[in-house]
């Protein structure tokens, strides 16, 4: 038998645990959980469970008889059942009532959220873009760093070759300093014809060799003093001849004495002053492009996140949730990892994000966090949380049903669905 104004109460009702025990007002759900005994919910007495819903009315609240509230349908009971139908039934539509409020703010809430993902995202885009144009100059200067650290390097490698053994001589004495002239004014010298670059021919012209008296150099030498071209201009130069001349170990300017080396030189300190400042301006520049890299390698992998079809979870972005459950602080940064932090202060990951893990048509209801501290004689921690819709983000629960095996509620609105409208709010909030 049925009375009518609890039909509503009856489709609320259809969850798993009181799936025998119809019409339950969803309010008391939780008191007709089947087990041994059933306690009136006045607290009055406590009866066998076989004895709810048997047509017989043991509880003065009626509270066993939960199939109709007006006690029409328990006969030839001593307990006179109060017709509970009218309380009830308020209760109930207040209660579906205050559900569709919350479930229409959640709603509202939702799609500002999405709106503000929007502004993130064109945020993040930008900041990405921005990042990668830092990280092409941050290229180029290593580029042109890289070659002068080279360089440096290679002139304090000459000039130490050079020191050793070095005497100090007549000729040493009297030398013109082409090592301290500028590679401006060398260049120019030899550029016989002006044209900005110098050749071969050029440097035969003006060079001598020096080990071997003052003999003319072959065409194959010269090439190769310019590093194996037949022409460079002042920047080549610098990076080949230049170094060749201020050294003085091979040839010389016609006419000119050579530079020898002789020990303490300033010259070799000033190259070995140089070559460090070359280094150290390198590895501040290395430095700050592996900074820039990661960067913009964890944006990327942020950005490649599923974020949902509305990219609703997006606000989630760099925020993390905190609920203390017994001795056990709980952190769940969405898209991150969750942790577990024991009053000891030792923190313990419970797995790092993995993916999303709903059914399928329900794939953005669950998360999936994998990969956590192994668990002593057991497999690694992880944990499946669920998101339910309500108005307010939030951790709400974390419980471990199986060793290190943890489960947690996330509520928030991004979580609300119009359909719940249909289904049944009552689950979900
Ligand atoms: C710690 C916590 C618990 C877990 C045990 C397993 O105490 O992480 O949640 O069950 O380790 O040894």
């Amino acid at each position: 038998m049925h009375c009518p104004i609890l039909i509503a109460v009856v489709i609320w009702s259809s969850c798993v645990d009181s799936q025998k025990i119809r019409g339950i007002s969803l309010s008391y759900k939780r008191f007709y959980r089947e087990r041994k005994s059933f306690l009136c919910i006045d607290g009055s007495k406590l009866i066998p469970f076989d004895q709810v819903n048997d047509d017989y009315c043991d509880c003065a609240d009626g509270s066993d008889e939960p199939d109709c509230c007006d006690a029409s349908d328990e006969y030839n009971s001593h307990t006179a059942c109060q017709n509970t139908c009218r309380n009830l039934g308020q209760r109930e539509r207040a209660e579906v009532k205050s559900q569709m409020r919350a479930l229409d703010q959640g709603l509202r809430l939702k799609q500002q959220l999405i709106e503000e993902g929007v502004l993130t995202w064109r945020d993040k885009q930008a900041q990405l873009r921005d990042l990668q144009r830092v990280l092409d100059d941050l290229q180029t200067q290593l580029d042109d760093l890289r070659k002068e650290d080279a360089r440096r390097k290679k002139e304090v490698d000459a000039l130490r070759e050079l020191e050793i053994g070095a005497l100090e001589t007549e000729e040493n004495s009297h030398r013109s300093h082409i090592m301290n002239e500028s590679p401006v004014s060398i260049f120019y010298e030899l550029d016989s014809n002006r044209d900005g670059r110098l050749s071969a021919k050029e440097v035969r012209a003006k060079l001598t060799d020096i080990q071997d008296g003052e003999r003319v150099l072959s065409e194959d030498e010269a090439v190769a003093l310019l590093g194996g071209g037949h022409h460079v201009d002042l920047s080549r130069f610098e990076e080949t001849l230049w170094n060749s001349i201020r050294i003085g170990h091979n040839v010389t300017i016609r006419g000119r004495v050579p530079g020898r080396l002789v020990k303490g030189e300033p010259v070799l300190k000033a190259a070995v002053s140089a070559a460090e400042k070359a280094a150290a301006e390198l590895k501040k520049v290395e430095d700050a492009y592996e900074t820039v890299y990661m960067e913009i390698r964890d944006l990327r992998e942020k950005l490649a996140t599923d974020y949902g079809p509305e990219r609703e979870f997006l606000f989630l972005y760099n925020q993390c949730f905190q609920l203390k459950v017994h001795e056990y602080f709980y952190e769940l940064c969405p898209f991150n990892q969750v942790t577990q932090t024991s009053a000891s202060g030792a923190e313990v990951s419970l797995g790092k994000w993995g993916s999303w893990a709903g059914s399928p048509q329900h794939r953005y209801s669950q998360m999936k966090y994998e990969n956590g501290e192994p668990c002593w004689q057991g497999p690694t921690r992880n944990t499946v949380v669920t998101l339910t819709c309500g108005t307010e983000t939030a951790l709400r629960s974390v419980k471990e049903p199986g060793k290190c095996q943890y489960v947690a509620e996330f509520q928030t609105p991004v979580a609300c669905r119009p359909a719940l409208r249909q289904q049944g709010v009552h689950s979900e909030l």
